[in-house]
């Protein structure tokens, strides 16, 4: 049984030359050169009478704006981010220039999280064209493949990247490493279209001989200090004494940027809208009575149960409290929620626990709306992953509260509740 904790598989997936990219798309024709997004919201494309576009040049361009992105084959004449307009085009004078459009960039935005979320849903989200991703306890993640011991890994971020591209057109970079510093550090080592995976081992030959500012963390400030001091690269900190850099940057910082120097991070993947539920339920064309509807009310109860359970096994969810949500026709809503002794996906045991949910309402009035939700969830593959305890198994499944009883017909027992 799995004792020792797996080892972390942590990646930052970032976008190329995101906002370009976006526009390639409807222009493709600009596929191929050098194009700059930015100076504003004029410079339009014009469309002509032929059908064919006429684009801004940067040569042509007068204004104090400044650009946002471009295409590698514009970084490619020296052309960058924050560059203003007119001084790119003393470098690149045909270069094409496009206004942004962010709607257009959140569209897309949420467009490639969403298709990361199918494969690997635990994702903190870092801005518009960026992410990171906790495959750690994704199937297959921790295995080898051939001679590759971190092959499943590898598999699963070429499986995203192509998940990303099929749903958007855009190509990603991706680095996968056992923490964010370096993940961060590894997605940009082979953009564009890069994917790279990399282990402490790889530090002194892939991390140490860049530049200290490549750490994410390591700003202008501190770099001009580092400069100062004689240090120029990440490997130049990493053979830093600690206490020395503790007196020369105090006691957090310093004793970070040694930390980072060596590759050591432990913040965890952060994911902002952890679902608290999920829930079913739908409201009736006409009110429903418990006795005299009883089968076409049994079949949605069981149809509700089934979908919440599909909810949570498609997007990776167990559920401990089941709990009911009824509206009767004087609007009144009534809700009841059960504790298993273990969290669950399973379609029956969630509408056995519904069941007995319900069995503690008077249903004496007619129904308007039914609903099922599953509260207390757990990532199925933290459930996994942990080890079986037998104190957790033997709990015993929390006594139900005293109810009074209504001699009212009840909804049909599951299938397997008579066996
Ligand atoms: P980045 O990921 O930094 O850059 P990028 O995606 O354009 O290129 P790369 O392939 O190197 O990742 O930023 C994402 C988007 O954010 C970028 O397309 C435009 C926008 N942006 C700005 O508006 N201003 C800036 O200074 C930078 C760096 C980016
Ligand atoms: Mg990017
Ligand atoms: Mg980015």
């Amino acid at each position: 049984m799995p004792s020792v904790p797996p080892r972390r598989l942590i990646a930052h997936l970032d976008m190329d030359a995101f906002y370009a990219s976006v526009e390639l798309l409807r222009y493709p024709d600009l596929r191929g050169l050098p194009v700059v997004i930015g100076g504003g919201r004029r410079h339009q494309p014009e469309t002509l009478p032929d059908g064919s576009r006429r684009y801004a040049r940067l040569a042509d361009y007068a204004g104090r704006g400044v650009i946002t992105t471009s295409t590698y084959e514009a970084r490619a004449l020296g052309v960058h981010s924050a560059m203003g307009v007119m001084k790119a085009a003393v470098l690149a004078p045909q270069a094409i220039l496009l206004p942004v459009d962010f709607e257009q960039y959140r569209a897309y935005s949420r467009r490639f999280k969403a298709a990361v979320a199918e494969l690997a849903p635990v994702i903190e989200d870092r801005g518009v064209d960026e992410i990171y991703i906790d495959l750690t306890h994704l199937p297959g993640a921790q295995d080898a493949v051939g001679h590759d011991p971190l092959g499943g890994a590898r598999a699963i971020a070429r499986e995203i990247k192509n998940n990303v591209q099929r749903s958007t057109g855009l190509t990603c970079s991706i680095g996968v490493t056992p923490n964010k510093l370096l993940s961060k550090i590894a997605s940009e080592l082979d953009k564009p279209d890069g994917l790279t995976v990399l282990t402490l081992d790889d530090l002194p030959t892939r991390v140490w001989p860049l530049a200290a500012r490549k750490v994410n963390g390591i700003g202008p400030k501190a770099a001009a200090k580092l400069t100062g001091l004689g240090i120029h690269t990440v490997g130049d900190i990493a053979r830093c004494e600690r206490a020395w850099l503790v007196e020369q940057f105090g006691r957090s910082y310093g004793a970070w940027l040694h930390d980072a120097a060596w590759g050591r991070d432990e913040r965890p993947v952060v994911t902002e809208s952890e679902p608290v539920s999920m829930s079913r339920e739908t409201t009736f064309e006409r009110d429903l009575h418990a006795v005299r509807d009883k089968a076409r009310l049994s079949a949605l109860f069981t149809e509700l149960c089934t979908e919440l359970a599909q909810d949570l096994s498609r997007k990776g969810y167990l559920s401990q409290t089941i709990g009911i949500k009824l509206r009767f026709d004087d609007f009144r809503i009534v809700t009841r929620d059960l504790t298993l002794p273990a969290p669950t996906s399973d379609a029956q045991a969630i509408r056995r626990a519904a069941g007995e949910c319900l069995k503690r309402v008077d249903l004496s009035r007619r129904l308007r709306l039914l609903g099922v939700r599953g509260g207390k969830l757990m990532r199925q593959a933290a459930v996994d992953a942990r080890p079986p305890s037998p104190a957790r198994r033997a709990l015993p499944p929390r006594a139900a509260e005293p109810e009074p009883t209504y001699n009212l017909p009840l909804f049909e027992p599951l299938a397997d509740a008579d066996s």
